[in-house]
Parts: C-alpha cells; structure tokens; sequence
C-alpha cells in the first residue's frame, strides 16, 4: 500500500557480532536469518548486516546483526561498526584456545568503542566438535559470571543455540528499554503537581518505536 505509514516493527535492535576469525561469526548469521550454513566459508571483507523480525515478549523486534572479519587488517571502522549497537554477540571456538583466550580483548574494545550499557552474549561456538573441545564449558561460566556476561555454547553447523542466544539476547534488551520506559513515565506522573493542569505523558514509547534504538 503507497500511503501504509506504520511499521511493520515494534522496536528496531543494532546487535554487533564479534571475535577472532575463523570462529563462525559469519555462519551464525546465515544460520539464525538464512537458515544456510557454508563449510568453506571465506573470510569476511568490510562490513556485512542481515536482518530477522521476531516476536520478543509479544512485541514483533527487528533484529539487524553486524557482521565484520576478526582479522585487525580486515576490519572496517570500529567506531561506524558499534555506533548505536544495543547488543553484541561475542563468539569464540571451542576448539581453539586461544579464541578464547582473547574474549578479554574484545571486551576491551567494547568497552572502548561501545555504549557502556550494551548487553552482551559470549557464545562457545562449534559445540559439534566436542572431541576437539579446548576450552571447557566451567572455564567459560566461571569467565561469563566474573565480567557479567550470558553465556551459551553453540553450533552454527547444527543450529543448536542459535535462535537461543538471539532470543536471549534480544529480549534482554527489550526489558532494559521496557524498564526505562517506565521509569522515565514513573518521573513524569511524580513531577506534576496534582490538580494543576493536564498531565502530558513524555515518556511516550512511540518515540522510540521503529527506530533504531540507542541505550543511551
Ligand atoms: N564444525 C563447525 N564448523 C563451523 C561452525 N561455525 C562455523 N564453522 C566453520 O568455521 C569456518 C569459519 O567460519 P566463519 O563463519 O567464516 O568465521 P568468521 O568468524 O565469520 O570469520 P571471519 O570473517 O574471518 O572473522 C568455516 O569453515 C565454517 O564452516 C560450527 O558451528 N561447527
Ligand atoms: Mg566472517
């Protein structure tokens, strides 16, 4: 319809994938707004984005993941790549230690580059291949639970976890903007002074419906 003025979405979420390369950050985005999966994936060049509209607590969220390489030499302009990120995703490979090992370091840049309440999900990527497991599953909760992080193995390959760490995630956000919004409501009614004129509700959620959303 030429003159449809609303949207199709309640809530618009930049959510950021980040990690070393080679861990499956390009096959979980496939996964989770594709359904595909590529065994000889290349290395991503720039900055790529794909989107999926799901329902978080009865509200219809468009999700849109940046995706950019792991590689320094590969990656395209942090500060563009995090700028009005609510969420990020931030994936290691469970058979490789030192994926792992790294996870401080991109903490490091979120905490650099993005906003300070961004929420964020480790993901233990490629639990198909437990007989190659290099990092345990304890040293990965016990790491989560000391930097405040939600945690989830995954597998891209069989789309276990995937939708989980997404949901998760997105729904995480969705509560702090929820609970903002009401605070913000809450302020408004205690700052008028009772039988003096009309109340006007500035915390009209509208505002931040179907636009990208900012923590800030
Ligand atoms: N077994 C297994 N292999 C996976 C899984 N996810 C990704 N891979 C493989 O790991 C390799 C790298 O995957 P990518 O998705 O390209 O990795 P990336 O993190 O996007 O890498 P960069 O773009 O270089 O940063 C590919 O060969 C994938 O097929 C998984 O869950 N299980
Ligand atoms: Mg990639």
């Amino acid at each position: 319809m030429a003159n449809r003025v609303d949207h199709e979405y309640d809530y618009l979420f930049k959510i950021v994938l980040i990690g070393d390369s080679g861990v499956g950050k390009s096959n979980i985005l496939s996964r989770f707004t594709r359904n595909e999966f590529c065994l000889e994936s290349k290395s991503t060049i720039g900055v790529e984005f794909a989107t999926r509209t799901l329902q978080v607590d009865g509200k219809t969220v468009k999700a849109q993941i940046w995706d950019t390489a792991g590689q320094e030499r590969y990656r395209a302009i942090t500060s563009a790549y995090y700028r009005g990120a609510v969420g990020a995703l931030l994936v290691y490979d469970i058979t490789k230690r030192q994926t792992f090992d790294n996870v401080q370091r991109w903490l490091r840049e979120l905490r650099d580059h993005a906003d300070s309440n961004i929420v964020i999900m480790m993901a233990g990527n490629k639990s198909d291949l437990n007989h190659l497991r290099a990092v345990a599953d304890e040293d990965a909760q016990v790491l989560a639970e000391k930097e405040g992080l939600s945690f989830l193995e995954t597998s891209a390959l069989e789309a276990l976890n995937i939708e989980k760490a997404f949901q998760t995630i997105l729904t995480e956000i969705y509560h702090i903007i929820s609970k903002k919004a009401l605070a913000a409501q809450e302020a408004a009614n205690t700052a008028t002074v009772p039988g003096q004129g009309t109340t006007i509700n500035v915390a009209d959620t509208s505002n931040i419906k179907g636009r990208a959303c900012c923590s800030s």
